[in-house]
């Protein structure tokens, strides 16, 4: 439809031709930021912030001292962010499988499972993780952990982000939950 428009004016004098130009330029630009999303300038940035550093650390992290295939990682949780981000994954060169847990007490025995739905830090706040309670369980462990170990890990959030922190071997005499119902520990 616009060659139809533009085309009778270019065949007029050279001085309007360039006006005519001009004009199919204006359309045709006009045409394309129709086809394609007006709001571009929103989305760029979006992605450079998601490209950021983590707006969550984990503050006071350790992890238990053993001597046995499992442990688990302990501290506060911290998110500086504006926008409540969730902990999604975790992993660490030290163990075959890593798990977000939380502990539930049935009929006097605490047991572990699996968080659905990763941990939750609510901007401006922290979560906890500790003994008893919310934690990132290392599992399959390929060594040792002994107090004083300096073991990195590396968490994954919902906005993207990624965190990797060294955390502290502990001796610790608690966290013995039972997982998934096993027996062999019992507890508190
Ligand atoms: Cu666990």
């Amino acid at each position: 439809m616009s060659v139809s428009t533009v085309s009778p004016i270019r065949r007029a004098a050279t001085g309007v031709a360039i006006s005519a130009a001009a004009l199919a330029l204006a359309l045709g630009l006009g045409l394309t930021s129709c086809s394609s999303t007006p709001a571009s300038s929103e989305k760029p940035s979006a992605t450079a912030e998601q490209q950021q550093k983590a707006p969550v650390e984990l503050a006071d992290a350790w992890v238990k001292a053993t001597d046995g295939d499992m442990s688990a990682v302990f501290g506060t949780l911290k998110n500086s962010g504006s926008s409540d981000v969730t902990l999604e994954s975790a992993s660490t060169p030290i163990a075959g499988m890593v798990e977000l847990h939380e502990t539930i007490v049935e009929n006097g025995t605490a047991t572990m499972r699996k968080k659905e739905g990763g941990i939750k830090i609510p901007a401006g706040k922290t979560a906890a993780l500790e003994p008893g309670s919310t934690h990132i369980m290392l599992m399959d462990l390929k060594k040792p952990v002994k107090a004083g170990d300096e073991v990195p890990v590396t968490l994954k959030f919902s906005d993207g982000s990624t965190l990797e922190v060294p955390v502290l071997g502990k001796a610790f005499s608690g966290a013995n939950e039972n997982y998934d119902g096993g027996a062999e520990h019992a507890g508190h």
